[in-house]
C-alpha cells in the first residue's frame, strides 16, 4: 500500500477534486483517529499527540493499493469533555458541510474507544451520520484501545456490539479484519461486475444495478 499525504483543507471549497472515492475517519478527539490512519497504511504519515484537539484541518492521504486509488480523509476530533446539542455547534459549520456535501465519501468511520463505548456523544454522532449519509454510503464502527481492554471486557463489549470491529493501533491488532471489511465496502460489488460472470444473466445484472441505486 502507497500512501501519501495531499493536502489540508479547512472547508470543502479547498478540498482536493471530487475524482476519488474517500473514506472519512471520525471521532472523539483523543480516539485515535490519526493512529489508525498510521496503522491502517502501516506508515507513520499522520501526526499524533496524547493532547487532543491536535487534527484541526481536514487532511486528505492519497493511497494506492492493488492497482486501485482512494483517499483517507483525517478529520479533527470532537466533544473531548462537553456534550453540545448539535453536530453543528460541535464541529463547526465548515466540517458538517463537508461531510454533508461530499458526495464522493463512500464510507464514514467511526471510531470509538472500547473503553468508553456508549458515550452519549457517539450515540448523537451515529444519529448524525445516519441522517445524512446518502444511499450510496456506509458507516463502519471501530473500537481503539482493545489493549487497554481485559479479555472478559473484550467479550463483554462483543456481545453488546454484535459484529464489532476492534482494533489496537498500539499493538497493530484488528487490521486485517478491518482492512478486509473496507475492501468489501469500496470494491466488493466492482469487483463482483470485473470477475467473470460465469453463466449469470442480464437480470442478475440488472438486480445489482438496482442495489447500486443506479439506472
Ligand atoms: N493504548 C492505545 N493508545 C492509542 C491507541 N490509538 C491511539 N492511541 C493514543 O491516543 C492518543 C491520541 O491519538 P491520535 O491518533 O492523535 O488521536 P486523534 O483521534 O487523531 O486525536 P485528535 O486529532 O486530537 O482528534 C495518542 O497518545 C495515541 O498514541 C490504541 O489503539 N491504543
Ligand atoms: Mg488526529
Amino acid at each position: 500500500m502507497k500512501v501519501k499525504f495531499l493536502k489540508s483543507a479547512p472547508s470543502i471549497e479547498q478540498a482536493p477534486e471530487p475524482n476519488l472515492v474517500e473514506v472519512a475517519l471520525l471521532g472523539r478527539s483523543n480516539v485515535g483517529k490519526s493512529s489508525f490512519l498510521n496503522s491502517w497504511t502501516g506508515q507513520k504519515i499522520a501526526k499524533t499527540s496524547s493532547t487532543p484537539g491536535k487534527t484541526k484541518l481536514i487532511n486528505f492521504f492519497e493511497v494506492e493499493e492493488g492497482g486501485k486509488k482512494y483517499r483517507i480523509v483525517d478529520l479533527p476530533g470532537f466533544g473531548y469533555a462537553k456534550v453540545s446539542k448539535s453536530m453543528k455547534r460541535e464541529w463547526g459549520r465548515e466540517l458538517d458541510r463537508f461531510l454533508r456535501e461530499r458526495f464522493n465519501i463512500k464510507l464514514f468511520i467511526h471510531l470509538r474507544d472500547a473503553r468508553h463505548p456508549d458515550l452519549e456523544i457517539d450515540r448523537m454522532v451515529e444519529e448524525y451520520l445516519n441522517s445524512i449519509k446518502r444511499r450510496d454510503q456506509q458507516v463502519l464502527i471501530i473500537f481503539t484501545k482493545m489493549d487497554k481492554l481485559k479479555q472478559k471486557e473484550i467479550a463483554r463489549l462483543k456481545r453488546q456490539f454484535p459484529g464489532a470491529l476492534l482494533v489496537s493501533n498500539t499493538k497493530k491488532r484488528g487490521f486485517e479484519e478491518v482492512k478486509r471489511r473496507i475492501a468489501e465496502i469500496l470494491w466488493g460489488e466492482e469487483r463482483d461486475e470485473e470477475s467473470p460472470t460465469g453463466g449469470e444473466g442480464p437480470e442478475a445484472q440488472g438486480e445489482r444495478k438496482l442495489k447500486k441505486g443506479e439506472g
